[in-house]
């Protein structure tokens, strides 16, 4: 079987190595001439353990060839991303253009699957365009959705063990995706219709935003009125039928903070605790940034001189070295504004260099600094131990007092 994959990011080039150690004859396209030439040489051009050396492999093999351009192939696999705009609409036109890119290439019995996160709709949009383009293809393709859920860091194991969802414009699309992803999932592909399987996706991560966003309510909450909400929550979660997740900094990354925009721009009356919850936890972030501006503040108040502040973490969640829309990044950059750099000792343990902030070992930030504000909840912090001398933040539950 031959399968032609558009885009070789986070999610495609993970998905297409394993088709191809799954003996599918994977074509990886990608606008990007760099990832093409470094996928060619059995390198890869993102962070995930243990991907290095299946690409490795599956490139000596000749079973995965990147390029810029399609190549006739049995099944077309459309993994590229969908950001949003200013006005938090989605914006779904690299699934357009690839979608275009491929239209040459499709014939009779062809399979063409969208993983991209995508707005209730597109994929019959994009059945149009198709048919459109090739009216004689009219009821002789196969198209489906078939959302991606994998956890950056654990993307290979999840890649093979996670459930699908998996929805075509028809029965038999449904069924001829079902048959593709069986060639290399072990875990169990549901089906459904097109749009069931498009809203399933933006359902999952606006329910994780919404429990997030209850956590972090309650934070902003105890925070008034005297109580820890780590032991609150803790207390709470003894209860057999209550699972509140840990409040943060803000919720960030390139899915949980981005997809239920996909929701409330096409259904915003209806949409009320899905909005609601995005508000809160982008407030969570100008929060933190806010009382660690206040606590600057009134230390130079109370001591007659500027403090030494660390920020301690970078990323947008925890032991991790992507900063893609990190509340962490917006909290420190935040800060520092119309501050001289040198008062500042930015701690992002998972990176070496970064081009804006000088970084600080972190337990040499910890102990010259006068506020400590933690705004990721790296495992490396967990160690250092609690310091009555120092003004500490705790945003995210790191000595949980
Ligand atoms: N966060 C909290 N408190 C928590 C849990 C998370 O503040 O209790 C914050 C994190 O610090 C981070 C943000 O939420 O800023 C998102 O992190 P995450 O670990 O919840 O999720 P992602 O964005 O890495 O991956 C999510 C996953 N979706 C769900 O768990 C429903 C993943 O399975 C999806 O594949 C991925 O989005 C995606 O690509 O859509």
């Amino acid at each position: 079987m031959k399968a032609c994959f558009m885009g070789l990011g986070y999610i495609g080039l993970p998905t297409a190595i394993i088709a191809a150690r799954h003996g599918i004859d994977v074509t990886g396209v990608d606008i990007n001439s760099k990832v093409v030439e470094t996928i060619n040489r059995g390198e890869i051009h993102i962070v995930e353990p243990g991907l290095q050396e299946l690409c490795n492999e599956v490139v000596t093999s000749k079973k995965l060839i990147a390029t810029l351009t399609p190549e006739e192939s049995e099944v077309y696999l459309i993994v590229v991303p969908t950001p949003f705009t200013g006005d938090h609409e989605p914006d779904i036109s690299y699934v357009e253009a690839a979608t275009h890119s491929v239209i040459p290439f499709l014939k009779e019995g062809d399979l063409y699957i969208i993983e991209s996160t995508s707005p209730v709709g597109t994929t019959e949009k994009m059945a149009n365009l198709i048919f459109s383009n090739r009216p004689e293809l009219k009821d002789k393709l196969h198209i489906a959705y078939c959302p991606e859920r994998v956890l950056p860091g654990n993307v290979i194991y999840e890649l093979i063990h996670n459930d699908r969802v998996i929805g075509g414009i028809n029965e038999a699309s449904t069924q001829k995706a079902l048959e593709f992803y069986g060639c290399f999932v072990k875990g169990e592909l549901h089906k459904t219709n097109a749009r069931t399987a498009e809203m399933c996706k933006l359902t999952e991560n606006s329910s994780r935003d919404v429990q997030i966003a209850f956590a972090n309510e309650l934070s902003l909450i105890c925070d008034k009125a005297g109580i820890n909400v780590w032991e609150l929550i803790a207390l709470a979660n003894k209860h057999p039928r209550v699972n509140i997740l840990q409040p943060g900094s803000g919720v960030g990354g390139h899915c949980i903070a981005v997809d239920p925009y996909f929701i409330t721009s096409d259904f915003p009356m209806e949409s009320q605790i899905i909005g609601k919850a995005r508000e809160i936890n982008n407030y969570k972030a100008f929060w933190c940034a806010e009382k660690t501006q206040n606590t600057i503040q009134q230390f130079e108040i109370d001591h007659g001189r500027e403090p030494i502040v660390a920020l301690m973490g970078l990323a947008f969640k925890p032991n991790i070295d992507d900063l893609r829309e990190s509340p962490a990044k917006y909290i420190a950059t935040k800060v520092m504004q119309g501050h001289n750099n040198g008062d500042f000792l930015i701690v992002e343990p998972n990176v070496k260099e970064h081009k804006v902030f000088k970084l600080t070992h972190y337990k040499e930030a910890y102990e010259k600094a006068d506020i400590v504000a933690f705004l990721v909840a790296h495992d490396e912090f967990k160690e250092l131990a609690w310091s009555d001398d120092k003004i500490i933040l705790d945003f995210c539950g790191i000595f949980k007092r």
